[in-house]
């Protein structure tokens, strides 16, 4: 497996800290404001080689490609799958191997809180579906479990030949939370069987999935993780190494080492079915002197998440040798 951090556009500090850790891949977010501009092939080129430069390897792209009308099947649809599929096209010939993507309409992660006091009091995430209930837009739905099923259909169709051509991976992230409707929007992807019925629908290798660990603990507890992850198998193109405490109703993100989830378990679960893709921590509490400007990817926290990834992948190693 790949360890990957999730790093911004341009080089920083945390660029220096993927080295220091003995990380040698990058995941970038993109931007929420530059549209398709950022994916033009001679912009991803100069990212690619940036990274490059500073001896990391771009390994998967995810998040704010716009998707939108494509999920809500609006005049505007054609377009942008073009543009999308052109976005495919350009990765493939920069041998950029994973495109993360999720189903999630409108916005995508939510949380009820940033500023939630963690262990030492380091700041966390959370999240309580009581307080998005209350909201006014809760009361109407905007739009169906249906129509999404419909469109990500449609999507498949179209993508999945382009992406095999390609050579790239789209990899399909759960939702998060994995309930639905979250604030009046309705979701398909907060159930394991969802995502074997997606994984059915186009049987392909770039038919993938981003196994955002905390968020399938949350679905059926997290006793099931590694069992899931052995269900997924290769179709497992990406891993986020997280996790949280509670339940999808009410949970707060938590350091590595201190989840719900037996993180040694689903390391060795990844060893066993062979992962060799990206894997990355995700939302690591901010520590005192990260400024929680971007909350869950502060620099500290994540620095103790990778320690405690390679610590935990020594342990698996040394005891699949040893038996
Ligand atoms: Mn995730």
């Amino acid at each position: 497996m790949k360890f990957a951090m999730c790093l911004e556009l341009d080089h920083g500090p945390k660029w220096i800290h993927a080295r220091q850790l003995g990380v040698d891949h990058a995941v970038v977010l993109g931007d929420t404001q530059g549209g398709h501009e950022l994916w033009r092939y001679e912009n991803l080129l100069r990212l690619k080689t940036r990274f490059e430069d500073a001896g990391l390897n771009l390994a998967a792209i995810e998040g704010l490609i716009p998707m939108d009308h494509i999920k809500l099947g609006t005049p505007e649809r054609e377009a942008e799958l073009e543009a999308f599929c052109q976005t495919i096209r350009n990765m493939g010939a920069l041998e950029i191997p994973v495109l993360c993507y999720s189903w999630m309409a409108h916005f995508t992660w939510v949380r009820t809180s940033t500023t939630t006091r963690a262990r030492g009091g380091a700041l966390t995430s959370s999240y309580d579906h009581a307080l998005t209930q209350r909201a006014p837009e809760a009361n109407h739905l905007r739009l169906t479990e249906d129509k999404l099923w419909e469109t990500y259909a449609y999507f498949l169709d179209r993508v999945v030949p382009v992406a095999e051509k390609a050579g790239v991976r789209l990899s399909l992230h759960p939702d998060d939370p994995p309930l639905s409707p979250v604030l009046g929007v309705g979701r398909i992807f907060g159930r394991p069987e969802a995502f074997d019925r997606a994984m059915a629908m186009k049987p392909s290798e770039a038919n993938a999935i981003t196994f955002c660990q905390a968020n399938f603990s949350l679905m059926d507890g997290p006793a099931r993780v590694p069992e899931l992850i052995r269900h997924y198998g290769k179709q497992i193109a990406f891993v986020h190494f997280r996790d949280v405490r509670g339940t999808a109703e009410s949970f707060v993100e938590t350091f590595h080492d201190e989840g719900h989830t037996d993180m040694f378990a689903a390391m060795r679960a990844y060893r066993d079915i062979g992962f060799n893709g990206p894997i990355r921590p995700d939302h690591a509490p901010s520590m005192e002197g990260d400024p929680n400007t971007r909350p869950g990817y502060e620099a500290l926290g994540r620095i103790h998440a990778f320690g405690y990834m390679q610590g935990l992948l020594e342990g698996v190693d040394a005891m699949r040798r040893a038996t």
